[in-house]
């Protein structure tokens, strides 16, 4: 609700301090029985939220459990994330973002859940999402862009993500085309993005991201372990999945804001300092068969060209990418 919210960034601005129950009256324009009543409401969902007479309350202890209201705790955005919408278990966060999308959801909501039983990738895959590792979340945007300009948000999302495990996790993923970020070569985050659109016109875009956070080795199915990797296990410690999922929403916003003023040529810039691959050899499993060359780079528009062993170059808009070849 709007006075937990301003409760949450009146904690943030105080930021482990103290903060009476009249100036947090005051402040949110409430009553202090209204303050204690979201106080309490804070506690049930694990915040440990200290009170001592005469100086009134102050948050000691974040929950370790993801919760809609931790995520907001500090998150400085315009309009990404500001409405979120937090589950515990859900289908896939894709399906529940597009009823929400049906529903005149606002641009910018987000959908987050600790566990996901039916995640996907793309072509119906499936994503491995279990509870309490890992950050399963989907945005929902309504840009007034061309449709067949939505596949370029897909590679700015996977700026955002990479940025943002950088800034949180402190280690920088790379990112090769269109959807994958890889540590070492293991796939840490897919992105997924879904277009509702007529031909002209774009209804939303969903932007779907699945990211290993705390899984162990031993979380991952069989056929994961080779492929797979963590926040947690390339840096050695757990990582606070709100935090990331704040850090994403700023950086995203911040792209965002960006690619809509000046367009993709910034974001291209940006995607290709963490591309992986791109010079070298790929094969690219199409639809309509398969493409081996030299990576060449994306075009202005966010599309794949690889130069072919005649020197013909194709333009690549989905596949499959293999590399390194041998
Ligand atoms: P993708 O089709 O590129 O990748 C799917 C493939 O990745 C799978 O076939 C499997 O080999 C591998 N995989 C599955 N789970 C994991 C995992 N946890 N870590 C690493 N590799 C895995 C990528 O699709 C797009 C994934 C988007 C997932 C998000 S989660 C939130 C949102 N909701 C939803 O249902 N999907 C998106």
């Amino acid at each position: 609700s709007d006075i937990r919210k301003k409760l949450l960034d009146a904690f943030a601005e105080a930021d482990g301090g103290f903060l009476s129950g009249q100036a947090l009256a005051n402040l949110i324009g409430c009553s202090r029985t209204a303050v204690w009543k979201h106080i309490e409401g804070l506690r049930e969902e694990g915040f440990v939220v200290q009170a001592v007479k005469r100086k009134g309350y102050r948050i000691a202890e974040t929950p370790t459990a993801l919760t809609g209201d931790d995520i907001r705790l500090g998150l400085k955005t315009r309009f990404i994330g500001q409405s979120i919408f937090y589950r515990e278990t859900v289908d896939s966060t894709q399906k529940v973002a597009l009823l929400l999308s049906q529903d005149k959801a606002p641009e910018g909501t987000l959908v987050v859940a600790d566990e996901q039983t039916a995640g996907r990738g793309r072509m119906d895959r499936k994503w491995h999402s279990p509870k309490g590792t890992g950050i399963w979340m989907s945005l929902l945007l309504r840009p007034n862009i061309p449709p067949q300009k939505a596949p370029q948000l897909t590679l700015l999302a996977a700026v955002a993500v990479a940025t943002a495990i950088e800034e949180a996790a402190g280690i920088t993923p790379e990112i090769k085309w269109p959807n994958d970020l890889l540590v070492e070569g293991k796939k840490i985050t897919g992105i997924l993005t879904e277009l509702q659109a007529e031909s002209d016109r774009i209804h939303s875009v969903i932007i779907g991201i699945g990211m290993n956070v705390n899984q162990k080795i031993g979380d991952f199915p069989e056929e994961l372990k080779d492929i797979a990797t963590s926040v947690a296990m390339e840096t050695g410690s757990e990582a606070s999945r709100s935090k990331i999922i704040r850090e994403f929403c700023a950086q995203f916003e911040k792209l965002y804001l960006m690619y809509l003023e000046k367009g993709f040529y910034p974001i291209k810039l940006l995607w290709e300092s963490y591309a992986k691959g791109i010079g070298g050899r790929m094969r690219a499993r199409t639809y309509n068969g398969v493409i081996e060359g030299r990576a060449l780079g994306i075009t202005d528009d966010g599309v794949l060209e690889i130069e072919g062993d005649g020197g013909k170059v194709h333009l690549i808009y989905s596949a499959d990418i293999d590399f390194p070849l041998s």
